[in-house]
């Protein structure tokens, strides 16, 4: 295998770097560090990167020069900002899709796998969410990640390219950055502990939600490079906390007891969340997801020598 990776210097990006050249597999990225870093890189003589932007057809074709496998993971992720200038969101998310998906195509590639969203189903109708739950986004972003999957079974279907969409759910652990636009509750409330805040819990913090460590989201992008299965999948742990009992964990793991502050619901905020991971035990049977207490472990761990650094 050798691995082309779009936005491999991000936050999910850089995480399946890592796990792809501990598996000893070549790896290539794209990136126009717009939001990722080369400080979220390792050295490595088997890594190459390559500056540029998904929107770029000759970027793109010269990233698959002797690519086996895509692992497409690069584009624009806030869904605020996705709200505020559609057409901006959109040229990455769909016009930069596609650019890959047709470059993946036109060079032969053997599979690509790219990163779907939760963001496609909306506002749940039905618990818990399964694939096969009708899509309706409420925002440009979850549209955009609902054409992509049209777009990979189209092209699966009518040309042949292998194609394997990865709905990601609420996704945490070290470098995702607090202060980001679509950086999650777990991110802010850490940083919040780390500077002896209370935490703004929007509503009454009975909300639950499916919290997956970053480490398990890279290991299922690799699993899913060397898989064959098609169309899409969740990835998500198959288990929902509250807010609450997030925050009791948390203050439990960073052994310091934390101040509540509640505010108003957010606009638009999904009460409850809840997942079907049926096909992400048959991509991986050993279902040994890092448990929520040991991922928070791990992230306090991270910030605070971040901190001090
Ligand atoms: C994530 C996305 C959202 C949309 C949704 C699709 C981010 C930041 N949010 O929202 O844009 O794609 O998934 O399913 O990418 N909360 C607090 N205090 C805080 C921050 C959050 O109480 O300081 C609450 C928030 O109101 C929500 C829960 O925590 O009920 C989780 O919030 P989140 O933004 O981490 O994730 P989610 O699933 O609401």
């Amino acid at each position: 295998m050798h691995v082309l990776v779009t936005g491999g210097a991000g936050f999910i990006g850089s995480h399946s770097v890592e796990k792809l050249l501990e598996a000893n597999i070549p790896v290539r990225i794209l990136d126009n560090f717009t939001s990722g870093t080369r400080d979220n890189l390792p050295n490595n003589s088997q890594l190459e990167i390559q500056e540029g932007d998904i929107r770029d057809e000759v970027a793109v074709h010269s990233a698959m020069k002797d690519i086996t496998h895509v692992l497409h993971l690069a584009a624009q992720v806030s869904v605020q900002a996705s709200v505020e200038n559609p057409p901006e969101s959109c040229s990455t998310n769909i016009g930069g899709f596609v650019n890959v998906l047709q470059a993946s195509r036109a060079n032969d590639v053997q599979r690509m796998v790219y990163a779907s969203s939760a963001a496609v189903y909306g506002r749940p109708v039905q618990l818990p969410l399964s694939e096969k739950a009708m899509a309706q986004p409420c925002s440009p972003y979850g549209l955009e990640k609902y054409v992509n999957d049209q777009y990979a079974i189209l092209f699966a279907k009518e040309f042949g390219v292998s194609l394997f969409g990865l709905r990601y759910f609420n996704v945490y652990g070290p470098r995702q950055d607090p202060q980001s636009p679509y950086a999650g509750v777990i991110s802010k409330f850490i940083s919040m502990i780390e500077q002896r805040q209370p935490l703004a819990v929007f509503g009454d913090g009975s909300q639950t939600r499916d919290f997956i460590f970053v480490k398990d989201i890279a290991k299922a992008n690799v699993q899913a490079l060397q898989s064959d299965m098609g169309g899409v999948c969740n990835v998500a742990t198959g288990k929902i906390h509250s807010l609450l009992q997030l925050i009791d964990i948390l203050s439990r793991c960073a052994n310091q007891s934390v101040e509540v502050v509640h505010q108003t619901v957010r606009e638009g905020d999904i009460p409850f969340s809840e997942t079907e991971i049926t096909r992400l035990q048959a991509l991986m049977p050993t279902n040994d997801f890092t448990d929520l207490s040991s991922g928070l472990t791990a992230l306090l761990q991270y910030t605070s020598q971040t901190v001090k650094k």
